[in-house]
């Protein structure tokens, strides 16, 4: 199909990149003022991948003015359609350069290169594809009105989708017209190096995309930048509520997209089989490092027992291991930090009282793995209930009416998305519109596609990206 790529095998052999990488900024490679550095792990072997810069306020400050003439001299007053030209052209290159993208994906930040090359890379494309589409089109988006750009957007986003998160941010602002500082998370930034590199290629004007690289400080700084006109945030909810204070009282808009606790419930007239499979995939893929993993399991009592016992079946035959096997299901942790929390929580899950039950399968000795894991004997106020993991570990809970499984799927500080199975239509109506989700899936998981828009309730954010209202965010209008 037009979104799958060559089964040639893939490994590092495929791949090009560099030592150290500089700071993207106005079409070039430069730099950090002050000419620091900072190493970027392989989570799978522990050693070092390559290094990135740490970009300080007078890089942020290079950027932003970079941004800003990009925005005022070209990208502003480009006609629409030759704009949509340049984000085709991007997607293009992201599909021709796929097995690139995928190899190096899996390298920085651990997922199965089975998922980077079929989900995350392909993606990625899409979304330039369709944003593309919009380019020339704001017309019929907005009936009546005209959509301005806003200017220069910042945007800050997290290690666990790393190209996907950059292209669901990045395309957007692109077709309505702003230009970009993107900084990518400091474990994760070598695809969007690469993306930078994709973007001279493309001919895209200097300026219009620049990639800054460093942790939160340099995050802190694109925030808190006065000639910044958007911030557009995927990360943490400690973090997101951070930004929202510092913006409060300025003009800047903002979108927040933030931590979940994904509730999936299943009818006992569900089917199961489809179920678990579909449950495996919630809390599994990816290691469980999605914001919208299916991490809070529901049970309907009478098939509690054969569902907790098909899981466990189902989970013994999950492959732990090397990103780059394509017969891995489950990759290595995204960082050491990353592994010792999901650790941390392991052990509050045993104090807390709570049956733990993890795979018996082999872990490579060197690198950040964990075994998938599942708790059981769980209640309400259980941490491990309450708090995102962001790992492979999944809580199950019975209930007996739809009422109290309802409840108990809402009963978190979060609300991204959360699924419901069963054989009844009406019932999936019914449910989901109680759940108090941004997202809710039916008889399936974890689907994405361009044409939707994805955003939280609750403390799980603001704003939607994707879909026709992910442009919303970028424009004013007239
Ligand atoms: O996130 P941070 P961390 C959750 C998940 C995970 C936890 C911690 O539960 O275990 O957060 O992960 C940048 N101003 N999620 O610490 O810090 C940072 O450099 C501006 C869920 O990695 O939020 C990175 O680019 N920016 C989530 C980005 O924010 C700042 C995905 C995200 O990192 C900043 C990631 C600051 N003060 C973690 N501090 C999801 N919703 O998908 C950090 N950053």
């Amino acid at each position: 199909g037009f979104w799958e790529y060559d089964d040639a095998p893939q490994n590092a052999d495929h791949v090009e990149y560099e030592d150290q990488y500089d700071l993207f900024i106005g079409g070039e490679f430069i730099a950090p003022e002050k000419g620091r550095y900072f190493d970027s792990l392989n989570p799978a072997t522990e050693k070092k991948l390559t290094s990135f810069a740490e970009a300080t306020q007078q890089d942020i400050d290079k950027a932003v003015k970079a941004a800003r003439k990009a925005f005022d001299k070209s990208w502003s007053t480009l006609e629409a359609k030759e704009r949509g030209k340049y984000i085709f052209r991007i997607a293009r290159l992201i599909q021709e350069r796929a097995r690139e993208f995928s190899v190096l994906e899996s390298m920085d930040g651990g997922k199965p290169i089975r998922e980077s090359r079929d989900v995350d890379v392909p993606l990625a494309a899409a979304h330039f594809f369709y944003y593309a589409g919009w380019a020339d089109k704001l017309d019929y988006a907005f009936p009546g009105k005209k959509a301005e750009p806003l200017g220069v957007a910042g945007q800050i986003i997290p290690w666990n989708f790393p190209l996907l998160m950059l292209a669901w941010k990045v395309a957007p602002a692109l077709a309505t017209g702003n230009t970009v500082v993107l900084k990518p998370a400091e474990t994760t930034s070598l695809t969007a190096l690469k993306f930078a590199e994709l973007c001279k290629d493309a001919g895209l004007p200097d300026g219009v995309v620049n990639i800054v690289t460093g942790a939160g400080q340099t995050g802190s700084a694109i925030v808190n930048h006065d000639d910044i006109d958007k911030i557009a945030f995927t990360g943490s909810t400690e973090v997101g509520k951070i930004i929202k204070k510092s913006l409060a009282g300025t003009d800047k808009r903002y979108t927040l997209e933030l931590g979940g606790k994904g509730p999936n419930i299943i009818f006992e007239d569900a089917p199961l089989d489809q179920a678990v499979e579909g449950v495996i995939n919630a809390i599994f893929f990816n290691q469980g490092h999605v914001c919208c993993a299916g991490s809070r399991l529901f049970v309907q009592e009478g098939v509690a027992d054969t569902v907790i016992q098909k899981l466990r079946d189902r989970m013994e035959t999950l492959i732990v291991g090397d990103p780059l096997d394509k017969n891995t299901d489950i990759g290595a942790i995204n960082s050491e930090q990353q592994y010792n929390k999901i650790n941390e929580y392991l052990e509050v899950g045993v104090n807390e009282g709570a049956n733990m039950y993890q795979s018996s399968c082999q872990i490579p000795e060197t690198g950040y793995f964990c075994r998938p894991t599942i708790f059981t004997n769980v209640g309400q106020s259980n941490r491990i209930v309450q708090e995102e993991i962001f790992g492979p570990v999944l809580t199950v809970q019975t209930f007996r009416t739809a009422e109290e499984g309802i409840e108990k799927a809402n009963n978190t500080p979060y609300g991204l998305a959360g699924g419901v199975w069963t054989d009844k239509g009406s019932k999936i109506f019914k449910t989901g519109s109680k759940i108090r989700n941004g997202v809710v899936w039916s008889n399936t998981y974890n689907k994405f596609d361009p044409t939707s828009p994805f955003g939280g309730y609750k403390e799980s954010g603001e704003g939607r990206e994707g879909g026709l209202h992910g442009l919303y965010p970028y424009v004013k209008l007239q």
